[in-house]
């Protein structure tokens, strides 16, 4: 138990947000302190130790810009980093900066409490830490509050049971055994492989199915990486002006999907599908405005999974009927071919909902599978969970959990009204998860820190998103989202996965605006947030 006062900064997280965020602090002249529930640094890549988990951004693109000493000399070795080499590159930042004396793990943030008189924000953890600090920073992330579904008779089951995002460290082998596996999103389609070649009989139960592009990971040519090395800044460049800071193989062409003749639609989608990856969705400017534009990049894939998976009716059963991309679009290898497999069965719970877990397997409204491991991958309370699961408490005493009740409101994701000197890293109503996450944090991170330096030459002490500021963006966030089609299904994008969660879309779609918007916010002295000595 320690305790800590006076300190500069406060940041909550130990991932890629917090670790930047604590760098650029030092920076400052901060005095900064991080802390972070896990054993060591890497938020996400931390926890999902799951069998197959890989970033689906291209690990050139996803890795931090800010030193070119640290990305000249970081060598990934795959197209599609995996878990593991992206661990170790954050605890190889976390060692060339020096980063973890000032991170205190294995320690949750419980509270923060802002003191109107003082100013100052009061931050308690579970092992009974105080640290005060004029500025919270909240690097919480936001995929880290599992979501572990209240099915009937769950925690009855006698065998094995995990969720993908709580993966044990010592990794599983599910050699000869009988395993469940609850979800298709990402984590589902990148472990079910895997899990496939190694288990004796796998039963997927599926309640939606998801769209799937392949990866065609493969190692990286030395070549391409050193082409990328020679003038990383210009390829940084050019990504970042893409909607999803993420940059294609192909380049983007504004034209319509229903403006082209279908011979020249079919070879971009056969195109896009041979280079693999989330740019599937990029190839027409109004793939997510128009239904009849993404209709036709859903039937591709929908003849797709008809052609890999052998069993006409399991391809049937896997064919999403959805918008594509309404629902985050997932990257595989292998994972339709996987249901080829003798020992691999799809259940439809569209068909046969499960009705409860037993000691001994699932139970649908048709059978009783025997089970020997159970595998939720089942997902996140996204974007808030992390958020709402401290108590945190802004100006007169008001509740994060009272003040976001009907859905998060912020202001460009970074502020919220009634919680002064408190900075959200990609928080709802800015474009996090619709990016390349990398890209946004350094944004973020960037932005902070000048607004503090800004706020410190001028001595001011204080800054909160006015009311005002904060109900326009909110409007113009949900604005731009009912403008597209990701309103129309039931993502995390939305929080329609966790029952009782408020149905507000949270991410705002769009990098380049974004960021024209945040400088512009800072170039009028901060416009919208109130400033004081
Ligand atoms: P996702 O994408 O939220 O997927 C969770 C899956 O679990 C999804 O298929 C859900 O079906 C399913 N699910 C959730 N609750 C249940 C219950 N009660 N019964 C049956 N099935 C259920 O999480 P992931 O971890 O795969 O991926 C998260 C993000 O990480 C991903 O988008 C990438 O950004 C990386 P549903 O669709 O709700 O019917």
């Amino acid at each position: 138990m320690t305790e800590d006062h006076d300190l500069d900064v406060v940041i909550v997280g130990a991932g890629f947000a917090g670790m930047y965020m604590l760098h650029k602090a030092r920076g400052l002249g901060l005095s900064a302190r991080c802390i972070e529930a896990g054993g060591d640094v890497g938020g996400t890549w931390y926890w999902n130790r799951y069998p197959g988990a890989r970033c689906d951004v291209e690990s050139m693109q996803y890795s931090y810009e800010f030193s070119d000493e640290l990305q000249q000399e970081w060598d990934w070795s795959e197209r599609y980093a995996t878990q593991p080499e992206i661990l170790s590159y954050a605890q190889h930042v976390a060692d060339r900066f020096d980063l973890r004396d000032d991170i205190q793990f294995d320690t949750r943030v419980e509270s923060a409490t802002f003191d109107d008189t003082t100013g100052q924000w009061t931050v308690r953890t579970d092992h009974g830490d105080e640290l005060t600090a004029r500025y919270v920073v909240m690097a919480t992330g936001c995929l880290s509050s599992t979501n572990l579904p209240d099915i009937p008779g769950r925690d009855s089951f006698e065998g094995a049971s995990y969720h993908t995002g709580r993966w044990p460290h010592e990794g599983v082998d599910f050699t000869g055994l009988r395993v469940g596996v609850i979800g298709t999103g990402s984590s589902a389609i990148q472990s079910i492989p895997l899990i496939g070649q190694e288990a004796a009989e796998l039963h997927v139960f599926q309640r939606t199915p998801s769209y799937s592009v392949p990866a065609h990971n493969r190692p990286l040519d030395p070549d391409e990486r050193e082409r990328i090395k020679a003038d990383y800044a210009a390829f940084r460049d050019v990504n970042r002006l893409t909607p999803t800071a993420i940059g294609g193989r192909r380049p983007s062409i504004e034209r319509s999907a229903l403006e082209v003749s279908e011979e020249e639609r079919r070879a971009e989608y056969e195109a896009r599908w041979a280079d693999g990856g989330l740019t599937y969705l990029g190839a027409f400017t109004d793939l997510l405005i128009d239904p009849a534009a993404n209709a036709t990049a859903a039937d591709f894939i929908r003849e797709q999974i008809e052609a890999i998976v052998e069993d006409p009716e399991v391809a049937k059963r896997l064919m999403p009927d959805t918008v594509v991309g309404c629902k985050r679009m997932c990257v595989d290898t292998g994972y339709y071919a996987t249901f080829n497999r003798p020992n691999v069965h799809l259940v439809d719970l569209r068909e046969t909902p499960i009705e409860e877990i037993t000691p001994g397997g699932i139970r649908t409204s048709d059978t009783h599978r025997e089970l020997d491991a159970i595998v939720f991958a089942t997902g996140f309370d996204a974007m808030t969970g992390a958020l709402l699961r401290i108590d945190i408490k802004g100006r007169d005493g008001q509740t994060l959990q009272d003040a976001w009740e009907a859905g998060p409101r912020t202001y460009l994701g970074l502020g919220i009204a009634g919680f002064p000197n408190l900075f959200v890293i990609t928080g709802p109503g800015s474009p996090s998860v619709l990016t390349n996450m990398l890209v946004s944090i350094q944004h973020h991170v960037e932005w902070i820190a000048d607004c503090i330096a800004h706020m410190r030459e001028r001595g001011l002490h204080r800054i909160e998103a006015t009311l005002d500021a904060q109900d326009q963006w909110v409007d113009y966030v949900n604005m731009v989202a009912d403008f597209t089609l990701f309103p129309s299904c039931n993502s995390w994008y939305l929080g329609a996965n966790v029952p009782g969660k408020a149905r507000v879309f949270m991410p705002l779609l769009g990098f380049p605006p974004y960021v024209e918007r945040c400088t512009e916010v800072a170039e009028k002295g901060y416009e919208g947030f109130a400033l004081q000595a």
